[in-house]
């Protein structure tokens, strides 16, 4: 009996190439609110992040830092919209503000990222 050289060589690059897909694409954001780069003439109350699929919201988590450090984001939930939401208590003074993230996809691994916006009364 003779396995062709051809059939082998085919075999093998279905292999490779099996081994290059990527297992499960990991989680990305979508869009925010505030969103990125936005200027605010006054606090947020609610904060939100959409991502690409849905985030494990208990290994999840969304945190603010700025002026003061006193505004803090509260009871994390979903609205079922690949998102996660929370609001916002404590004051929020003027200034640069970023709120970081931190998510857990469908695949376990987790990503982080940022999103900065600015909070001006005066504008
Ligand atoms: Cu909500």
């Amino acid at each position: 009996m003779m396995v062709r050289l051809s059939h082998i060589v085919l075999l093998g690059a279905l292999l490779v190439g099996l081994a290059l897909l990527p297992a499960s694409a990991q989680i990305k954001i979508s869009g925010s609110t505030p969103e990125d780069g936005a200027e605010l003439d006054g606090p947020v109350r609610t904060v939100r992040v959409w991502f690409d699929k849905a985030p494990v919201v208990a290994e999840s988590t969304l945190e603010l830092s700025g002026p003061g450090n006193r505004a803090k984001i509260e009871g994390l939930h979903t609205m079922g919209e690949n998102d996660l939401m929370g609001r916002v208590t404590g004051p929020m003074p003027n200034g640069d503000w970023e709120m970081s993230w931190t998510a857990v996809g469908p695949d376990g691994k987790t990503q982080t990222g940022s999103v900065t916006f600015t909070v001006d009364r005066n504008r």
